[in-house]
């Protein structure tokens, strides 16, 4: 796993204190849950972090003991999105080319092309980058606390991270505007409502629920989560016709898994399936 270089904690967590990975991680059976870890900054993303989270999510794509992946951040921010004051150093040395960009269009296209499910698990300020991250993620919990804006356009900007075209594929272009226009933000409820959110939960219960909700997919067959997860993005992006076509193709090469066989003969015999994920 990459290392954080030294020089950059220190930066992100201030001169002197102790140094705490800025993204921690922790396995919980089939499912790994990564903290972002920066609650000074309320998880201002740096592109040093980017580059981590990429490194982490690569390890974890790789193992064949991890299921599920669980983002999430601290009670008061999942993430309020880049790092202005570094953005606003990278400004004073007259760089015009904008390291950022290719760092979060590798990491978040790499969330998608995951064979496992990636969840956002959201409480407090989910904002600018740091939602566009949650909506590179594959499904999103927030508790009650969650507060979702792209305040891009206070600042002369807008959300070039995939905000302009995932956020109007979950809630529809108009509800993706007023976002975006106003600046303004809105509560999870109302997110919920929107479909920006799938599941809501109470504050205090983010941490349990997002467990229970990625043990329930952890116990699936992981091929079956990965066409799957590959089939809903092709819906996205290709006419009806061809996505039949490759659903069927899908279809027919889980048919001839172990898994799949497995999964037939553990409902028979009324037992639970024991996945091998082939
Ligand atoms: N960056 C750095 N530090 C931040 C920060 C940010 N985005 N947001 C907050 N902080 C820091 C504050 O500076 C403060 O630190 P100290 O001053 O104490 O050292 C600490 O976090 C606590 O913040 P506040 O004191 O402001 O806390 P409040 O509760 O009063 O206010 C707030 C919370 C979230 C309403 C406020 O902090 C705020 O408005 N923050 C800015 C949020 C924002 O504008 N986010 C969008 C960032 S721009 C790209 C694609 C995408 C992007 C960039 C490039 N390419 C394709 C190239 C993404 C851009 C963005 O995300």
């Amino acid at each position: 796993m990459p290392a954080t270089p030294r020089s950059v904690r220190e930066q992100c967590q201030g001169e002197g204190a102790e140094l705490e990975p800025l993204l921690q991680h922790e396995q919980i059976e089939g499912v790994t849950r990564i903290r972002i870890n920066r609650e000074s900054a309320l998880n201002a993303l740096t592109p040093e972090m980017l580059q981590d989270l990429r490194g982490m999510l690569e390890n974890l794509d790789r193992d064949p003991g991890v299921r599920v992946v669980i983002l999430t951040g601290q009670k008061k921010a999942f993430s309020v999105g880049a790092d202005i004051k570094g953005r606003v150093a990278e400004y004073d040395t007259g760089a015009f080319r904008d390291p950022l960009g290719d760092i979060i269009r590798d990491l978040f296209g790499f969330i998608g092309k995951m064979s496992k499910p990636v969840m956002a698990a959201l409480a407090g300020y989910v904002l600018g980058g740091g939602l566009e991250l949650a909506l590179a993620c594959d499904v999103r919990m927030a508790d009650a606390s969650a507060r979702f804006g792209f305040p891009e356009a206070n600042v002369g900007s807008l959300p070039g991270a995939g905000g302009t075209q995932r956020l109007p594929r979950l809630v529809g272009p108009s509800r993706a505007m007023s976002l975006m226009f106003s600046g303004q933000r809105i509560d999870a409820a109302e997110a919920f409502n929107w479909g920006l959110v799938d599941r809501l939960v109470e504050v205090g219960q983010l941490e349990q629920e997002s467990l229970a909700w990625a043990q329930t997919m952890a116990q699936k067959a992981p091929l079956s989560l990965a066409y799957i997860k590959q089939l809903v993005y092709l819906a996205g992006s290709t006419d009806l016709t061809t996505g039949l076509q490759v659903e069927a193709d899908c279809h027919a090469i889980l048919r001839k898994s172990k898994d799949r066989e497995e999964g037939m003969r553990a409902f028979v015999e009324k037992r639970p399936p024991h996945f091998i994920g082939q």
